[in-house]
């Protein structure tokens, strides 16, 4: 049943304002869910993260006089993108999908970032300065996790970062191919995204293959 002891499920993001109709939605954000729900069942450890932003967060084009979504800015250092309003904390948006919520007993843990309104986080592990950490990093190391597989939103953004940090902290790390979908500001981040996990030394399946494998 359970896939290998020491591989951890990391679900990024799977809150509904990334999914389609949602502020900064995902196209075909929703088509992972049915994938990840089949994931969760395989695993041993599953654990999930929420964007989960202050209202005043730097990373929102509205709290910027005269800038709009997509555009970039320097914030306290860092290039950031800006984006519109999205996973304010507490908001109906910021939660985890009901589809998860549901099943909340098989969710070992979750991390949430973004909290602090100076600097965005992508990634599960750290912000984006790599000032800070999240506790997954120690989380899996506490559990004798050495493997991970990574899903969720957005391939380009959250899901690459995560992938990365996973990779330069040692992690083998696997990208689950069809449980995850890009944004694409720019046509082609995607499939760039799935290059620069692979040239880092990420795997790439498909979650049959995935699955299969067990
Ligand atoms: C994300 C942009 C802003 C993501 C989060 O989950 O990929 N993207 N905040
Ligand atoms: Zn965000």
């Amino acid at each position: 049943m359970t896939r290998n002891n020491n591989q951890a499920l990391i679900i990024v993001d799977l809150q509904p304002d990334f999914l389609p109709g949602g502020p900064l939605g995902v196209p075909e954000g929703d088509a992972i869910v049915p994938v990840v729900l089949e994931l969760i069942k395989r695993f041993e450890l599953v654990v999930a993260t929420q964007d989960w932003h202050p209202a005043d967060h730097g990373s929102f084009a509205a709290n910027h006089s005269g800038r709009a979504p997509g555009e970039v800015i320097d914030l306290h250092g860092l290039d950031q993108v800006l984006w519109p309003v999205h996973c304010v904390q507490d908001s109906e948006g910021a939660q985890l999908v009901p589809e998860l919520r549901e099943r909340e007993a098989q969710i070992g843990a979750v991390f949430r970032k973004g909290s602090d309104k100076r600097t965005d986080s992508y990634s599960a592990f750290f912000d984006n300065g790599k000032r800070g950490a999240t506790g997954l990093g120690e989380w899996l190391e506490a559990r004798g996790v050495g493997s991970v597989a990574i899903c969720g939103l957005a391939l380009d953004y959250c899901v690459k970062f995560t992938a990365l940090d996973a990779l330069s902290l040692g992690l083998e790390t696997t990208l689950i191919r069809d449980a995850t979908r890009p944004v694409e500001l720019e046509p082609g981040d995607g499939q760039r995204a799935i290059e620069a996990i692979r040239e880092a030394g990420g795997e790439i399946l498909d979650s049959a293959t995935l699955l299969s494998e067990a």
